[in-house]
């Protein structure tokens, strides 16, 4: 499937950028958040170099797709076990590890911080893909709040349900990775995920971990990498 061969996916990027559709994301994603890193900057004690050094790395966004080009049957459910069914009203997401301040948060919580929309192309390595719409808070955003020591260098993410995952920082940081709680301008549905999951355009379907309780900063990769890269997947995965 041509969709997975990266040289024809930059091909596709810089034909975007050609025709200046890649504008238009800019605008859309540039909104909301900078307040929100002033106001997160001001309250703690400055951030470490690396990791402040990453956050101000300029990082290019992908250029989304509009409302009508959303495919609402494409996205089908995969998921290697059941579904948890976690209740919202008491979930907590944990973020911790590399850090100065970890957090247990509840959906309210992440509710209150700036929501940001996208209009991305979801792609699973079994062979198909779906342009859906993800609204959810920027992770770089929730990193900001925890404030990554030095040593951060890796982010683990567990799931309800067994599944685990792990990334790059650079790829956690980039302004189109999302914890998202909306599918499609609609709450998200538990088979997808609910009440939290990873969203980006940046990485195969299989490191966008659904049902997320658990995030942990940490200064190496452990044995176990991931579900299916522990069963022979690419670690980096990216689009
Ligand atoms: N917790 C968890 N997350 C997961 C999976 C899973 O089995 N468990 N499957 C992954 C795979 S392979 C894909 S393609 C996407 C599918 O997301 P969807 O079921 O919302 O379409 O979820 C990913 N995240
Ligand atoms: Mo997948």
């Amino acid at each position: 499937m041509d969709l997975l061969q990266p040289r024809h996916r930059l091909l596709r990027r810089r034909f975007l950028q050609l025709s200046g559709l890649s504008g238009i994301s800019l605008v859309l994603g540039g909104c909301g958040s900078n307040l929100f890193a002033e106001t997160v900057n001001d309250a703690f004690e400055p951030l470490n170099q690396r990791v402040e050094t990453l956050l101000f790395k300029p990082q290019t966004p992908v250029p989304e797709f509009p409302p009508s080009a959303i495919e609402p049957e494409a996205l089908l459910i995969n998921s290697f076990g059941e579904t948890p069914r976690l209740n919202p009203a008491t979930f907590r997401l944990v973020i911790d590890g590399e850090v100065n301040n970890p957090l247990s948060l509840s959906m309210d919580e992440i509710r209150r911080m700036p929501l940001t929309s996208m209009i991305i192309r979801h792609v699973c390595v079994e062979g198909w893909a779906a342009i859906v719409q993800w609204g959810g808070v920027r992770l770089r955003d929730l990193v900001q709040l925890v404030q990554p020591k030095n040593s951060a260098r890796y982010v683990y993410f567990q799931s309800a349900d067994g599944y685990s995952e792990s990334w790059d920082l650079d790829s956690v940081l980039h302004p189109q990775t999302l914890m998202a709680y909306q599918k499609n301008d609609r709450p998200l549905p538990v088979d997808n995920g609910a009440p939290l999951r990873l969203a980006s355009p940046v990485k195969l379907g299989y490191k966008q971990s659904k049902w997320v309780t658990r995030i942990t900063l940490v200064n190496e990769l452990m044995p176990s990498k991931g579900y299916w890269e522990d069963r022979g997947y690419e670690w980096y995965a990216g689009l």
